[in-house]
This record gives structure tokens, C-alpha cells and sequence, in this order.
């Protein structure tokens, strides 16, 4: 007997601000796990852009034979690119997020997918997660969660276990050296958001209960300490006003 997929989730709405409530910070629980591909999507200017440039940049850049990384993998989005984006069998592909309710409906979407490279989740912190032997490693939009004095070793630790000829995708949140721009592109996205449906509440709240645990950083703090840590070369190969994709690449 042939065993039986499992159904896609249904597609919830995030509606997790819309109503008044008591300020305290945001947190990766299972409320908003529920909703997060409908948050990510209406949230992160270029998101579904990125997705799948991250399976072209894979495919670019996987060594047989490596591992690969997606660390900060909520429900899988940037795991399942990556994916896809890698030909070699004799590759692994792993995925962390230190979120049970994240991982465990990750789970259920690698199960969806139907490609056939084995994908281990751990939940795990990604401070502490064994790396090694990296060819693809992805931090799309995890960074800016970590605090920022942790973030250079973390960047070290990445840049040790990666293979020369390896790469970081590194998507964040950015903000501007100068106040004038920081203003602009920060509008910018909230009109972004009001276009995708989000009430001015909603933007307040969410902002509110984000900003003492997602802390951005200009994109030159990003490049210096790419290249402090390790790596030779850094690119910004996608940016929509304050979102800001990177590829930092070590020498082969
Ligand atoms: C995507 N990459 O869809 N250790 C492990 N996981 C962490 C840590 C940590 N220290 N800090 C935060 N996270 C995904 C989107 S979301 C981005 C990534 C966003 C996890 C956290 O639990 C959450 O699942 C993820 O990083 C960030 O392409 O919500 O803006």
C-alpha cells in the first residue's frame, strides 16, 4: 500500500495585531506559526522574490558532497529552495529553528514537497548547531533576530565551516545611515504593508512588540563584518527599500 501525503495546511490570515492588546514582545510560538507564510509574505517587500533566487544561488554555488545550512528555517520556504537547488545525492541539507511550533509544521511542508534529497530539521539554537563542511549556508531574515553582540561569532562560526568557494546568503532588515532615508524607506514600507492589507494598528502594534528583539543594521556594519569573519567578497544582489539581500563568498 502506498503511503499517504499529507494535506497542505490551510492558508491562515494574519490578523494577529488587528485587534488591541497588551504591549509585550513578539515571540515565534505557534499563534503566529499558524500564519506565518500569510505574515512573511505581506510583511517582507521582495520575500517572494527571494525564495526562489535562493534555489538559483544554490544551485550556483553547492560542492558535492557538502553540507548545506538553513539556519532560522521557520516553515521551510528557504529550505525547500535550497532543495531544490542542489543535484548532488551525496549532499545534506539541514534546516534549524530553535521554534518547536515552527519546526514541527516545517515538518509537515518537507513532507509535502516531493523532492527526493533528504532534509534534517533540528531545533536547535543556531548559536550552538554543529556546522560543517558548508558549501550553501542561508540566513534569510534569522540575523536580525539574534542579539547583536552574539552575531560576530555566529558569523565566525559560519565562515570557519565553509569550504573555500562556499557562500552565506544573508537577507535582513537594514537600516540607513542617514535619518532622512531611514524615514523614506521606512514609510515606504508601511505603504508596502497598507497595500497588502495591514490596518495602521496593526503596523503600530506589530512594530512595537518587534522592536526590542529584531534590532537592524546598516548594510555596512553587514559588510565589514562579513569580512572581518571570514569572508573575501560581499554582494548585495537584491534590495526593496529597507530589505536588503546579501551574498558573502570565500575564496576558493
Ligand atoms: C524563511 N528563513 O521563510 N536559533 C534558531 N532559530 C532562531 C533563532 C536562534 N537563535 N533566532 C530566531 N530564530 C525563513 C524566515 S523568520 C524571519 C525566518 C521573520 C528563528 C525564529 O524562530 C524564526 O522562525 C526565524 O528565525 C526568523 O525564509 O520572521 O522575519
Amino acid at each position: 500500500m502506498r503511503s499517504k501525503k499529507p494535506t497542505p495546511a490551510p492558508q491562515m490570515t494574519d490578523r494577529l495585531f488587528a485587534t488591541e492588546r497588551n504591549p509585550e514582545d513578539f515571540r515565534f510560538d505557534a499563534s503566529v506559526a499558524r500564519v506565518f507564510p500569510d505574515m512573511i509574505r505581506r510583511s517582507v517587500p521582495g520575500y517572494t522574490t527571494i525564495i526562489p533566487m535562493i534555489e538559483v544561488i544554490t544551485e550556483q554555488y553547492v560542492q558535492p558532497g557538502s553540507h548545506c545550512y538553513d539556519l532560522g528555517c521557520s516553515l521551510g520556504a528557504s529550505t525547500l529552495a535550497m532543495r531544490h537547488g542542489i543535484p548532488h545525492t551525496d549532499c545534506t541539507l539541514v534546516g534549524v529553528d530553535n521554534s518547536s511550533a515552527m519546526i514541527e509544521r516545517c515538518e509537515h511542508y518537507v513532507a509535502l514537497d516531493d523532492h527526493e534529497l533528504p532534509v534534517t530539521l533540528r531545533c536547535e539554537d543556531i548559536l550552538t548547531t554543529e556546522l560543517s563542511r558548508a558549501s550553501v549556508t542561508t540566513l534569510n531574515f534569522t540575523l536580525q533576530f539574534v542579539p547583536p553582540e552574539k552575531r560576530k561569532d555566529l558569523l565566525a562560526r559560519i565562515a570557519d565551516a565553509t569550504l573555500p568557494g562556499g557562500v552565506l546568503i544573508l537577507s535582513e532588515k537594514i537600516r540607513f545611515e542617514s535619518d532622512s532615508e531611514q524615514n523614506t524607506q521606512t514609510q515606504l514600507h508601511h505603504e508596502f504593508k497598507r497595500a497588502n492589507g495591514y490596518s495602521d494598528l496593526e503596523i503600530s502594534q506589530k512594530r512595537a512588540a518587534i522592536e526590542n528583539i529584531m534590532i537592524p543594521e546598516t548594510l555596512n556594519t553587514h559588510k565589514q563584518r562579513l569580512l572581518d569573519t571570514g569572508f573575501n567578497q560581499v554582494l548585495v544582489w537584491y534590495q526593496c527599500f529597507n530589505f536588503v539581500s546579501m551574498l558573502a563568498i570565500k575564496n576558493s
